[in-house]
Formats: structure tokens, sequence, C-alpha cells
């Protein structure tokens, strides 16, 4: 592992933290009637107290036995036990490739002599490793994840037979099946299920029991709970239900229809003292949840993966807005032959996936107002078709067509083939890594120093200053998300590199790194 130190005032280690004092600067914008624009700049103090012990962490998957939560764990367990295995092209190694925790760099700076220095991403902070990680989960379908893995036809045959006496010792818990909220053409998987067909207090016992018992077997400091199951349809936002935490107890305990699974794990965890992460775009997180989690002080993050078509969308629109061309069409059609694409084959989940796949250009396009008047966006299509030959090798083919110079056209199309859940897969680690160090680093805001008042205290000995975390609504992994949630009030940023430089750059300001600004301006002179 990498080790860095840093040589500051500003920073201090202690045994159990690592205290970063920070001047965040950003600039206030008043606009008048007339338009005319004023400019603020403003700094602010925060310190970073991050806690430096790695507890020894358990995910629970909400279908573990699908492509994603069979490839994820097929991951970690490769990677912990080394497995080397044959393909047609020859030897591979257990990788984290598509990672950014665990396969990406970041640059802390140049030697005297102008050199870049890159360390791994994971040395930034100290972080779970995710070969440690231990997994369990649910499944509304039995199979052990020998055969989940055989069945996803992800894996490359050896890697398979060598994995499968390690994969068949884990068999998914039973769960709740509301088969109002997924596909029809799912119902002959359901065969792993609890008794009863809506929502339930005795389901929600049963959940929260399930992940206690794994914590305590498995002597964990602390639990994530991770939605990777088959995309519901929207739930009817429902007053008197959805509104507010006492009232969705109370209709649990009524057994109302419009209550999702997902919303019933998320409550689960949540009570349970767990972050709880959605991978689907189903709208899990009511007001009434959002409440829950901000009473407990946990996190939830969601929603839906972004591991391809749109990750690219969301690099190419900023490029193209950025640049001053104007995208003014955007098809985007995917075929897949998964059990995602199937269910995404109903029309009411697939609509689940098309408001997720489709506003991720918004903060974009209103970034330009030179290109686009008030309201005006692109047009863009979303199709996803299944085709179940392809399995889980997902194909996606993309037009955008701007206008550019003098009324001429740019079209630019893209063909990406690629095994869907190997591309998520990282993500979700990603995202389990990044969550459980999120709950280690609070942050304090304290007022600027006032004349008369004792200065240069040790930070970790400073009295006034008083720790919370972030917001329950973690926006920080907006990055791995296709539509980030984020707190009331808060911009949507959808721009990959700028969700990117978000992650990276609270992560420098936590060991009192400025941020990266790719200025360098020792190199430009003098
Ligand atoms: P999958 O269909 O292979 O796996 C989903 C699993 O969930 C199945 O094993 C199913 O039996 C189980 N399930 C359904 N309802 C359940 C419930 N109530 N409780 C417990 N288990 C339940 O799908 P895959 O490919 O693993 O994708 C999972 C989710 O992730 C889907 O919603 C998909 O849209 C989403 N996603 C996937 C991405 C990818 O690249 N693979 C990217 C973005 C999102
Ligand atoms: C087809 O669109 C199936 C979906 O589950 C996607 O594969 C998944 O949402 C990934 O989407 P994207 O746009 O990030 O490739």
């Amino acid at each position: 592992m990498t080790r860095f130190v840093v040589n500051s005032p500003n920073t201090e280690y202690t045994k159990q933290h690592i205290f970063s004092g920070y001047d965040y600067q950003r600039t206030e914008v008043d606009v008048d009637e007339n338009g005319s624009i004023s400019v603020t700049p403003i700094t602010r103090k925060f310190v970073f107290k991050t806690k430096r012990t790695v507890p020894k962490l358990g995910v629970m998957f909400v279908g573990l036995g699908g492509n994603n939560g069979s490839t994820v764990t097929g991951g970690i367990i490769a990677n912990r036990e080394k497995i080397v295995w044959n393909s047609r092209e020859g030897e591979h190694k257990a990788d984290y490739f598509g990672s950014l925790t665990q396969a990406s760099t970041s640059r802390i700076g140049n030697t005297r002599d102008g050199k870049e220095v890159y360390v791994p991403f994971s040395s930034l902070l100290p972080m779970v490793h995710p070969n440690d990680i231990v997994v369990s989960g649910w499944d509304i379908n039995g199979l052990d994840l020998k055969l989940a893995m055989k069945r996803a036809e992800v894996f490359d045959y050896d890697l398979q037979r060598q994995l499968a006496p390690l994969m068949e010792k884990i068999v998914p818990l039973p769960s709740i099946y509301y088969p109002d909220f997924i596909a029809a053409n799912q119902e002959d998987r359901a065969n792993n299920v609890l008794n009863g067909d809506c929502a339930s207090l005795a389901h929600l016992n049963q959940l929260r029991s399930d992940i206690r018992k794994f914590r305590e077997d498995n002597k964990l400091d602390k639990v994530i709970v991770l939605w990777t199951a088959n995309t519901e349809r929207f739930c009817e936002l429902t007053a008197g239900v959805h509104d507010s935490e006492a009232n969705l107890m109370k209709a649990i305990a009524e057994g109302h229809s419009e209550i999702a699974p997902s919303q019933m794990f998320a409550v689960a965890a949540l009570l349970e003292g767990c972050s709880y992460i959605n991978g689907s775009p189903q709208n899990t997180f009511v007001p009434a949840i959002i409440q829950l989690a901000e009473r407990l002080g946990l996190f939830i993050a969601g929603d839906d993966f972004k591991s391809g078509q749109t990750k690219i969308k969301s690099v190419l629109v900023d490029f193209l807005v950025s640049a001053g061309i104007k995208p003014e069409s955007i098809v985007s059609y995917n075929h897949l032959g998964n059990n995602d694409g199937k269910n995404l084959n109903a029309p009411k989940q697939f609509r689940s996936k098309e408001i997720s796949k489709s506003n991720v250009v918004d903060d974009m396009v209103q970034s330009n107002h030179i290109l686009y008047g008030p309201g005006e966006k692109p047009d863009h299509t979303v199709v996803i078709k299944y085709v179940p030959f392809v399995k889980d090798s997902k194909r996606a083919m993309d037009e955008y067509t701007s206008t550019i110079f003098m009324g001429g056209r740019n079209t630019i199309v893209m063909h990406n083939t690629c095994e869907d859940s190997l591309l998520a897969a990282p993500l979700i680690i990603d995202l389990l890594v990044l969550t459980e160090l999120m709950e280690r680093i609070e942050f304090a805001t304290p007022e600027p120093h006032r004349e008369g008042e004792p200065n240069g205290y040790r930070l970790s000995e400073h009295p006034k200053l008083e720790f919370g975390r972030m917001d329950s609504v973690l926006s920080i992994l907006a990055y791995l998300l296709k539509a980030p949630q984020v707190p009331k009030g808060t911009p949507v940023i959808n721009a990959l590199f700028k969700q990117r430089s978000c992650i990276e750059n609270i992560l420098r300001a936590c060991v009192g790194l400025p941020p990266e600004n790719h200025m360098l301006l020792e190199h430009k002179g003098r």
C-alpha cells in the first residue's frame, strides 16, 4: 500500500483520527432585476475529522442471486483467493478494473523537478479493502451462488470452476415478493419467498432480524444494505403513506399496497443502523424514508448504477456543450438478454429506467444559455429491447446530432458492447467502500477566529469544534449513479468529471490538500 504524509500545520494525525483545517473557497453571485451580476468570493473554514480505524464491513445485497449479485460476490472471492484462470486468450488474474477506488489513481503533486506523482485512489484515506468485505443477502430465487453464477453466464468457465466450491456455500435468504412491483415475467423465479404478498410488520421484523443475525454471526462492526434486485415500477406517491415516518410505519402495519419491497428493505436497514443504497431506478426514497434516515443520522444513496451508456453520455454531452457545440438530438438504443432486460421488457419497469436514463443531460444543457433558450432541451429518446441470445452482453448504440458553426451538423455514432454486470460490479464495490468511508468522516465549520480569543489550538484539542456527518442523502456518490439523489435545494450534477472531482477533492480536503485545479502555474513561466 502506498502511504503518504501531509506536512502542513493544518493537518494533524492522532492515533485515532486525521484532522485537517481547510479553507473552502467559493463565489456567491447576486443578479439584480436588470440582469447585472455581482460576484463575491467567500472563504469558509472547515475542519475535517476522519476516523483512521477501518472496520470489519459486511454487505447484504438484495438480489444476491442476480447477475450483479453473483458477479460482484465472485469477483471479491476471486481477488481474495488470488485466483488465476485460463480462457482461450490465455491466463487471467483477478483484478478490480473499473473501480474508482481500487483501480484508479490520484495526482498528489509534482516533485521539485516537475514529475507528477500519482498514488492509488484508495491510499488517499484509510478505506476498507473489498477483499475483506463479508457478503450475504436475499433473493426471491433460492439458487446458491454457484448455480446463480452459472445461470448468469458472465465469468469464464475456468473461473466459475474454481469459484464453485466457495460460491456454493452462499445461499440467498428468503425475501419478500410483492408481484405487482416487478414484471409478471419474473414469477417463475420466485421460489424463495416469505409468506405474504404485501407490506407487513412481520416482513419488516424478519428483514431486521436477518441483518442482526448476519452482523452477530460474522462479528461485523458495520453492515451496508444495497439493492441490486429487479427494477421495480414507481410506487404511487400517496399522502398519508409516503409523506412521514409515522405514516409509513402505520401503512406498513396495515399492509398498504403502495409500499414497495425496496422501501421495506430501506426501512429495515435504517432501523438496524445501516446505510442503504439503491442501485435501481425506482422511487424508493420517498419523503418518509429520507426523514427516517435524517432522524437516525444514517446515509441513503441512489438511484441506479451509472455503468455504461449513461456514463459515456455524461462525458460526451459535457464535452460538446462546454465546447460550445449544441447537441440537438440524442438517441440511445440498447438491447440485452439477461434477466434485467427481461424485467425491463414490461412497460412499467421500463418506464422507471427510462426516467433515470433521461434526465442525465439537464445540468449540462442548463449550464449554457448561449446555446439553449429557457426551457429548451435536445430531443432525447431512450429505447431498450430484450434479446435473450446476447445474455449479459449488452449492445448500446447512440447517435448524437449537434449544430455546429454556421448552421453545420455534426453527428457522432457510437457502438458499445460490454458485459453489463462486469461494469456494474466495480461500481457496487466503490459504493460500499465510499459509503463506509463517509461514515467515518465528520466536519465542523468553526466561526472565523476573533480578536482577543485564544488561537493556535491543536485541532484535536479545540474545545469549540462541533463535528457532524454529511447530510443523510449522500450526494458525493453521484459519480456512480444515473439519477443522483441530493439533499433538498442542492443542484444535481450529472457531468462525470465534475462528479469525480467532487469525490477526489473532498478526500484531499480531509488530509489538508488543496483541490486539484490543473492550473500548473509553476510551469507557466518565471
Ligand atoms: P438480475 O435480474 O440478474 O438480478 C436481480 C435479482 O433480484 C434476481 O436474482 C431476482 O430474483 C432478485 N429479486 C427480485 N425481486 C427481489 C426482491 N424483492 N427481493 C430479493 N431479490 C429480488 O439483474 P441484474 O443484472 O443483477 O441487475 C440488478 C439491478 O441493477 C436491476 O434493477 C438493474 O436495472 C440495475 N442496474 C444494473 C446495471 C448493470 O450494468 N448491470 C446498471 C444499472 C442498474
Ligand atoms: C438496459 O438499459 C439495462 C439497464 O439496466 C442498463 O444496463 C443499466 O441501467 C446501465 O445503464 P447505462 O446507461 O449506465 O449503461
